[in-house]
């Protein structure tokens, strides 16, 4: 087992807490720290400087619970489509335990950013693995990319054969390609009506539940993405240029880094990644191949990243980033010989092989690291 603990800092200056040295900035009692989940450092607290923010959870949207109140009373079949790009964020839990009970397509979309290295029977290995663990049974998994049109067929086919001639919804997170879905299977079998859906790169462009008729007692419906605020699309879904930059276009290129203790990745200006202690490894990273990947000593990692976003030299910049102190740190321990991977919520992953490594990662506050499939 690896041991994970949250490095915690002060809500109010943003320093790294510790319960040993009261001359030391960031310090705290221990108690203070047990207590409490929002702690602030000694010297904030005296100042009375009142810090606030919170890890957030993913939005169960209430818009959503009339849908599903449809989908019960109407038995229709339901789509679930998971974006495989950020396929811990978007396999939302609240999603699947309220959909249990319904017949279940999975689509798990976007396969061709994923790079040919990662073997398409190993995905689906995956995404099989995961909704067992949920406890969710869909009649089928589908692997599909709707802009290279690939396993479409099948979903038109698997729909026929599943849904008894009832109606067809589309759930699923934002930007996970609903609409892009239901909008290639229309220009694969039937479009009478030359009617196209809005689909968009950044989140939240299906504002409505749209019909398409099937015929005269059944209907497809798309409906408006949830929205997931634990990843970095979610944070920063005001930010253009950041979702441009963090949302791949195309197939990923994974880029590895043989790192010892002491280097530091900085990963654009929103999530950092130190190795603190280990072996030399290697460390595959899989973001969109705009983002940009500083290495440098973990020393001068806050001078760097301070630097970087004051001259604007990385690829992603963040207005709500205004320095390092603005990331959440977390410490993951890692104990066993296995493959690994750390995610960044909406942002991708980095891969390594275990060997009883010790990592920090930063992110913006309130998004969340996933390691080896458990949310942190
Ligand atoms: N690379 C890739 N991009 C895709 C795929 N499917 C959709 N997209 C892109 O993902 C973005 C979001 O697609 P939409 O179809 O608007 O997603 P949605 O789930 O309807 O989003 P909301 O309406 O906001 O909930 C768009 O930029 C699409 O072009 C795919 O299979 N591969
Ligand atoms: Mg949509």
């Amino acid at each position: 087992m690896s041991e994970v603990k949250k490095v915690r800092r002060c809500y109010g200056c943003g320093e790294i807490l510790q319960t040993e040295n009261p001359q030391a900035p960031g310090f705290t009692t221990a108690f203070q720290m047990a207590r409490h989940e929002i702690v602030l450092c000694q010297s904030c607290f005296e100042k009375n400087h009142a810090g606030h923010d919170a890890l957030n959870e993913p939005i169960f949207n209430a818009d959503f619970n009339t849908i599903l109140a449809q989908i019960k009373a109407t038995q229709a079949l339901i789509v679930y489509v998971v974006d495989l790009f950020t396929f811990e964020t978007s396999f939302i839990s609240e999603v699947t335990d309220a959909i249990r009970d319904s017949r279940i397509i999975l689509v798990a979309n976007k396969i061709d950013l994923l790079p040919a290295n990662i073997k398409r029977d190993k995905i689906q290995d995956y995404v099989a693995k995961r909704c067992e663990q949920a406890s969710l049974k869909p009649a089928k998994i589908i692997l599909t990319s709707s802009t290279k049109n690939y396993n479409i067929e099948e979903v038109m086919a698997s729909i026929e054969e599943l849904r008894d001639g009832h109606s067809v919804y589309f759930i699923g997170s934002v930007s996970s390609g609903k609409s892009s879905l239901i909008n290639t299977l229309l220009k694969n079998f039937k479009n009478e009506s030359n009617f196209y859906i809005t689909t968009s790169f950044y989140p939240n462009t299906t504002i409505k539940v749209i019909e398409i008729p099937l015929d005269d007692r059944s209907a497809i419906y798309d409906t408006p993405g949830l929205s997931i605020s634990n990843s970095v699309i979610g944070q920063m879904a005001n930010e253009k240029d950041v979702i441009r930059t963090i949302v791949p276009r195309s197939t990923i290129h994974p880029q590895i880094f043989a790192l010892r203790p002491g280097q530091s990745l900085l990963i654009g200006a929103i999530a950092r990644f130190d190795y603190m202690s280990g072996p030399r490894s290697n460390f595959t990273v899989y973001v969109a191949n705009d983002v940009s990947i500083h290495r440098v000593e973990t020393r001068r990692a806050d001078a760097t990243l301070d630097r970087l976003i004051k001259r604007k030299e990385a690829r992603p910049i963040s207005k709500t980033i205004a320095s390092h102190l603005d990331l959440d740190v977390y410490e993951i321990r890692v104990d066993y010989d296995d493959y690994c991977d750390i995610s960044f919520a909406g942002l991708g992953w980095v891969a390594f092989k275990g060997k009883k490594q010790v990592i920090r990662t930063y992110v913006p506050k309130g998004v969340s690291i996933y390691h080896n499939t458990s949310k942190i």
